[in-house]
């Protein structure tokens, strides 16, 4: 018999949460059995299979330290619990597929491993512990974005590198931005920029910034006909910043205290549809108009049928969407 519960995480980067487990026994384990039954993973410096269940005599995981194995598992678990509820709430989504079930998590992989990755063949998310073993790469954002893969994988298929993977990328980082404000957490508040809790540079700088890509040295800012031959996490710096602009428009701005600055390509200002409006054109056009190979340019246009859709041809809505891509260097 396994009731549903619900556990206390003390996380490394979002503060004490409570997390979906469940009760065999006299155990517990990190079984979300509200959200598809989540199950996570601990592969303890492993690198293949799926380690060990989390589970423990009381429910209680990690106490905020990453010495404590726990503490990741509770970080990932709580992560992918914020992502299904966001594409539940806010999309209406139950689950990647749409069928209820939740891929599932594993943490602790490999030693001093940098990097976190989604993996279509066993539809689950994985996540290293950082150099040194001292940053699990198991943010609320770092989680989503690779959840989010699974998403893209089952609906739009883009094909991870050329133009179509640097969409893929940025639709993970869209929807990272979307659940991080979505998850509303004091200890992480929500943020155009991508892996700021898990020191990834070492100097306690992003991975990633959507309001001017190029602030990573590396990502662009606009579409130009080189940008299908870089990689793809670079190449996902015109939409990351089509998103920003979107949603807030351009010019210089603090949003729940991080200062941004978005500039666009033909210096004409960009009027913001809102944050909300910009998350619900990505996902439609991603979930019903986009393909395995749209480009950039395809991309401008499914996220115009989205928004007239949603909003109506020739609104308000629908043309800041337009001045957006206008804005990348996409259309005119
Ligand atoms: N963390 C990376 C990502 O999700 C792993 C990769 O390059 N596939 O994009
Ligand atoms: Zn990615």
């Amino acid at each position: 018999y396994e009731a549903v519960h619900t556990g206390t995480g003390n996380t490394r980067y979002s503060g004490t949460v409570t997390l979906g487990t469940s009760q065999s026994g006299s155990s517990y384990t990190l079984t979300d059995a509200d959200r598809g039954n989540h199950r996570t993973y601990n592969l303890n410096r492993g690198s293949s299979g799926t380690g060990t269940l989390f589970s423990g005599a009381d429910d209680v995981w990690g106490d905020g330290t990453t010495a404590n194995l726990e503490t990741a598992g509770a970080d990932a678990h709580y992560g992918a619990a914020l992502t299904w509820d966001y594409y539940k709430n806010v999309h209406g989504r139950n689950g990647l597929r749409n069928d209820g079930v939740a891929p599932y998590t594993r943490v602790h992989y490999g030693n001093n491993y940098v990097n976190a990755f989604w993996q279509d063949s066993c539809f689950c998310m994985t996540y290293g512990d950082g150099e040194n073993n001292a940053n699990p790469l198991t943010s609320i954002d770092v989680a989503a974005h690779e959840m989010t893969h699974g998403l893209t994988s089952v609906t739009a298929g883009l094909v991870y590198s050329g133009e179509s993977g640097g969409l893929n990328e940025a639709t993970s980082d869209i929807f990272a931005a979307a659940v991080e404000f979505a998850a509303d957490n004091p200890q992480d508040v929500g943020d155009y920029l991508v892996g700021e809790k898990i020191d990834i540079n070492g100097d306690g700088t992003p991975l990633r910034y959507m309001d001017k890509p190029s602030r990573d040295g590396a990502s662009r800012d606009n579409w130009s006909s080189s940008l299908g031959s870089i990689d793809v996490h670079y190449s996902s710096g015109p939409a990351n910043h089509w998103f920003y602009l979107a949603s807030e428009g351009s010019g210089a701005k603090t949003v729940n205290g991080v200062d941004y600055d978005s500039p666009t390509y033909d210096g004409l200002p960009v009027t913001p549809i809102g944050r909300a409006n910009a998350e619900k054109i990505w996902f439609r056009a991603l979930t019903t108009y986009m393909t395995s190979t749209t480009n950039y340019a395809g991309a401008r246009t499914a996220t115009l049928q989205a928004a007239a859709d949603l909003f109506g041809l020739g609104s308000v809505t629908y043309n800041n969407t337009a001045n957006a891509w206008a804005a990348i260097n996409v259309g005119s």
